[in-house]
Order: structure tokens, then sequence, then C-alpha cells
């Protein structure tokens, strides 16, 4: 049993990388995975022509609706393995650098909507943050612990809608068909009394495999980086600085939890109102790109110590990187075959 776990956990040591977005905050109120259709697996999807760049490979729908209004702040929660929420871990692989971005669709049910059916205008994006040195937005994503915070617009219709938070992994994306696509749908209903839709683009259909931000060597010194799709709807995306980007994280994530909520907090289900807790107990200080290189006004909370818990490490651990991690299993199975004991699959 320790060897096996022995092997697992030098398994995501090695091939760790792969990531999904898992979690969703609402004003800083922690929502799990109550709203989120979770992907099957953490690996990526690579073919922009596929149904399966919505809401990922078969994602299975979410019975939760999360209430947001216009002008909340909404955060998107990454990890490489189902339920670790460890601020110990990088959100994704370090190598797995490239953009961030937030799309939403109007829906007429979440909870059945089907992805690649929709019109998606996007709400955020965050590609190459600063060029000196380059950095990029999944740096900003594992400096914070997984966590990116956007606006729900303050004009738009109430009703149904899907979230699409998405991270394009870009190193190996110098050949059609490298790009990484990771992106995990969310179930909310929007309040309020706005009376805009944004016109959207669908997926597939919103991004080719030769854009310049999806076919791209980013092993070089770039100053300025195009994020595949449209404008973001209501906000200016964020310039390049030419100062080196802050690492502080600016999410606390001295408060992160190491559970995950997977029931609404409320028990009146698809709309209910966010829950009466205070946002001020989880202190979001998540804050929004500024177009300067501006530093935290926050100061970095150490990460909590990792969790241990016996939940984490009896959940399947998903395995990615399928040709180094099978090298990996394989070279175990055989080591274990020649010690008269069984191979760990
Ligand atoms: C996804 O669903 C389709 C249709 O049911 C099926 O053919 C395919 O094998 C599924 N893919 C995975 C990875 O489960
Ligand atoms: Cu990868």
């Amino acid at each position: 049993m320790f060897k096996k776990l022995t092997i697992a956990a030098a398994l995501v040591a090695s091939a760790a990388a792969h990531a999904t977005f898992q979690e969703m905050w609402v004003n800083g109120v922690d929502m799990g995975s109550a709203c989120v259709r979770l992907p099957l697996s953490n690996s990526p999807v690579t073919d922009v022509t596929s149904d399966d760049l919505a809401c990922n490979v078969n994602a299975t729908a979410s019975s939760g609706v999360c209430s947001v209004n216009p002008g909340d702040q909404v955060t998107v929660e990454m990890h490489q393995q189902p339920g670790d929420r460890s601020c110990a871990t990088q959100a994704i692989g370090g190598d797995h650098y490239g953009p961030i971005n937030i799309y939403m669709a109007k829906v007429a049910d979440a909870t059945t909507a089907v992805g690649y059916e929709q019109s998606w205008f996007k709400v955020d994006e965050m590609g190459l943050p600063s060029d000196n040195p380059d950095y990029w937005a999944t740096e900003v994503l594992n400096d914070n612990c997984g966590h990116f915070t956007f606006t729900v617009p303050d004009t738009i219709e109430p009703g149904n809608y899907l979230i699409r938070a998405e991270v394009i992994a870009l190193h190996v994306a110098s050949s059609v068909g490298g790009a990484q696509f990771y992106m995990s749908c969310f179930q909310v209903n929007v309040g309020g009394s706005g009376s805009t839709l944004p016109s959207g683009v669908q997926f597939p259909g919103a991004y080719q495999a030769t854009d310049p931000g999806i076919l791209i060597n980013i092993y070089q010194q770039l100053d300025t980086y195009a994020i595949p799709g449209p404008t973001p709807y209501a906000i200016a995306s964020p310039a390049v600085a030419s100062t080196p980007w802050p690492t502080t994280a600016t999410w606390n994530t001295a408060l992160q939890p190491s559970t995950v909520p997977t029931a609404l907090p409320t028990s009146s289900g698809a709309g209910a109102a966010p829950p009466a807790q205070s946002p001020t107990t989880v202190a979001p200080t998540t804050v929004a790109p500024t177009t300067t290189a501006k530093p935290p006004t926050t100061t970095a909370a150490p990460p909590p110590s990792p969790t241990t818990s016996a939940s984490g490490a009896t959940q399947t651990q998903y395995i990615w990187e399928m040709g180094r991690a099978y090298q990996a299993l394989y070279r175990h199975a055989r080591q274990d075959s020649v010690l008269g004991k069984s191979p760990i699959i």
C-alpha cells in the first residue's frame, strides 16, 4: 500500500502538470464544486474543431446553479488533481504557460444547456501581463493558488448562464495542434435587471489552429501576445507591462480551504440567494489585472501546510502526459514484478 502511494505520488510529481478548473467563489464565498461541470480528466482538449472545446470532454452537468449578480466578483479556481485545493502544489504545472480566458453564454437552463450550441461572449482575459521578463497568466494563476477573479458585467440580462473558464497552455504550441486547452463550465443564475446580451462566438468556431496566439513559439522574447478569441465585453484588456510582474500572491492563500463543498451553501438550490456568511471572513484580495505592473497592496500570506487528508489520498488520481506517465508506470511495473509485487495498474 505504501509502495503504491509512493509510486502514485512519484507519478503525480513527475507528470503533474495538467489541471482542471474545479471550484468557484462568489464575492469571496466558497461555492466549492457545487456549480461546476467537472471534466472527466485533467487532460487537455487539443482539437479546436471539437465540440469538446466548449465545456470539456463529456463533462457531467451539475445539479447546482450558483447565484451571481451583475458586478459580482467571481473567482474560478484551478488545480491539478481532483479535490486537491492545496496551495503547496502548483495550480497547473510550471511549464504550461499561456493565457486565461473567461466567457459567458446565456442559456435557457444551465443544468442542461449544451456548451457547443451557445453564443459565448468573453468577459475577461489575461495573456502576457509582462514582457520584461515574459510572464504568463498561468504564472499569475500559480502565484495565487489557482484563483482567477473577474467581474460579472454589470449590464447583462438576468437569467441562467454558463461560465466557461479556460487556460491555454502553449509550451508545445509551435506546431499545429500543440496548444492545450483546459476548460470547465460553471452553471450560474444572474440576477439583477440588466438588459444587455453581448454578441458572442461559438465553441468550436472561435479559434483556429493557426491563430497567432495558438500556433506560437513561446521560447523567444515576446513583446506582445495576441490572446485568442474576441475582445472582452465591457473591459479593456490589460496592457503588457514592461516592468517585472510582481509574483506576490494577491489571493489570501492562508485561508485556502482544504475541503471542497459540493452542495450550494444554502438549501434552496437554483437561484438561491448567496449565503449570509460574510465575505469579509474570507477576505479575497485577488485584484483584477491593472494596466501597470503595480505591486499588489497586500502582503503574501504563507501557503497553508499541504493537506494530507485521507480523502485526497484515496481520490482517483488523474494520469496524463501519457507518454511519460506510461513509461514511468512501465518502469515501476517492471521493478515491481522483479521484486515479486503486483504492478499498480
Ligand atoms: C464521450 O461520449 C461519447 C458519446 O457518448 C463517447 O463516444 C465517448 O467515448 C466519450 N468519451 C469519453 C472520454 O468518455
Ligand atoms: Cu501538458
